[in-house]
């Protein structure tokens, strides 16, 4: 017979997952606590902007295997996707989502049964929060029931492939524990499955997100040190990469989304050490600043300007504005009254800031900043641009846009 699993939270990586193991023959129970998304999903919609995700689901749903619940199931299986949000006044982990995860698991946790948190955590949940809830279902971590900590490390925007192809890291509280989670990731991980203890397993997922943030951090500080010698830092740094053991990231206006912000942050909450890491973190959040000296240097000021933002989601193709630069450059313009700010996004229908239509944002703009990677803005109309702007300046952050052709069109474009 078919095992089951329910999986606790259906966003970015709850639904996807679920719907991949109801697609290789589990039986799973969807668990969200919150009704509009349950009901989105039973009614052929869907809240996540992800590419084939909404066609993976259905097919889940049609199968029968894949059920949306608004209660708890007993299974073989649980897997914990909540959400775990950061805090952003002392710079931690708030785990109560994990942490009423785990409470309502230990009601109807079963003798031979596995846990698995998913969720991003600062070193040691999983042993000392985690664990010490389940267990007050009278049942013993690693002696009756795996427990065990199995990172996502997925993508947005390429979810549904990389779900499969990536390696996965399983850190088990013992052996047994992680046999039993690897039996299941089995079932359709074509990459490598390494297997580890829980709290390594929670150390390396912070550590991927740390180096990529701390590598863009290098390459928004090597291009702000290439502007000063009046040199192009995205050429100079893909001469750089030519190098067989050089591997620079992409500079740009910063770092956002829900992972590279925030993850630096977990990985040091239960140590003193970090010092390169949140040097890092800061290079990476003054990038909007030295946006902003940018544009102020070559308007000659900024003192009634216009400028149009293209872009508040926090990367391109996703309709996610969480840590967003986009959002933060005109939240920044903003404390100047006298500039009026734009933005505009195909992507975002409702944020913490108004949006316009693309047209209204470069009309009478003194300039426009590119600061997402959107496909919809690679071959911005310069036409349009050239009519409806009062100005010249374009500061492209995303490297999307064309220098030569622009500046032959009399455009002043800047690349970031
Ligand atoms: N960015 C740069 N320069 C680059 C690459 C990215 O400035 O060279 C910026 C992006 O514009 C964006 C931010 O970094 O603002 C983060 O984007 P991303 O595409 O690097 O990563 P995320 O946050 O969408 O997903 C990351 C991924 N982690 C790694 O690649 C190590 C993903 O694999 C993880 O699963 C995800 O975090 C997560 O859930 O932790």
């Amino acid at each position: 017979m078919a095992s089951t699993v329910c999986v606790h939270g259906l966003g970015y990586i709850g639904l996807p997952t679920a719907a991949m193991l109801a697609n290789h023959d589990y039986i799973v129970s969807g668990f969200d606590t919150n009704s509009e998304v349950l009901h989105a999903l039973n009614n052929g919609g869907i809240h996540i902007e992800e590419p084939g995700l909404r066609a993976f689901v259905s097919h889940a749903i049609d199968s029968e295997n894949l059920r949306l619940v608004d209660e708890v199931v007993e299974s073989k299986y649980h897997l914990i996707c909540v959400p775990t949000p950061f805090d952003h006044r002392d710079k931690s982990a708030d785990l109560s989502y994990v942490q009423q995860a785990a409470t309502t698991i230990s009601s109807i946790l079963r003798d031979g049964d596995t846990v698995i948190l998913e969720s991003t955590v600062p070193p040691t949940t999983t042993v000392d929060l985690v664990k010490p809830i389940l267990e007050e279902s009278g049942l013993v971590a690693g002696r009756d029931f795996a427990l065990v900590y199995c990172p996502e490390t997925v993508l947005p925007g390429n979810i549904t492939t990389e779900l499969k192809q990536n390696d996965r890291i399983v850190g088990g509280v013992n052996g047994v524990s992680t046999e039993a989670a690897v039996r299941l990731y089995s079932s359709f991980i074509e990459g490598e499955i390494h297997t580890t203890d829980a709290t390594t397993a929670e150390f390396v997922k912070l550590s991927q997100n740390t180096f990529r943030d701390t590598n863009i951090a290098l390459a928004n500080e090597l291009a702000m040190i290439a502007r000063d010698y009046g040199i192009d830092s995205r050429s100079a740094i893909s001469l750089a990469n030519k190098h067989p053991r050089v591997g620079l990231h992409d500079p740009g206006p910063g770092v956002g989304g829900h992972c590279l912000p925030i993850d630096p942050w977990f990985l040091g909450q239960h140590s003193d050490r970090p010092d390169l890491i949140e040097h890092a973190r800061e290079v990476n959040d003054r990038m909007i600043t030295y946006i902003i000296e940018v544009l102020e240097k070559e308007l000659g000021g900024l003192t009634n300007q216009s400028i149009g933002v293209l872009g508040v989601a926090y990367k391109g193709n996703v309709d996610d504005t969480r840590e967003s630069p986009g959002i933060r450059l005109v939240e920044e313009l903003r404390h100047n009254e006298s500039i009026t700010v734009t933005a505009h996004d195909p992507h975002i229908d409702q944020c913490s800031i108004p949006l316009e239509s693309f047209e209204d944002t470069i009309s009478n703009a003194d300039a426009i900043v590119l600061v997402a990677d959107h496909d919809e803005f690679e071959n911005i109309d310069r036409e349009k641009c050239s009519t409806y702007m009062s100005g010249t300046l374009v500061i492209d952050a995303k490297n999307l846009l064309d220098s030569h052709k622009w500046n032959e069109d009399e455009f002043n474009l800047i690349r970031i």
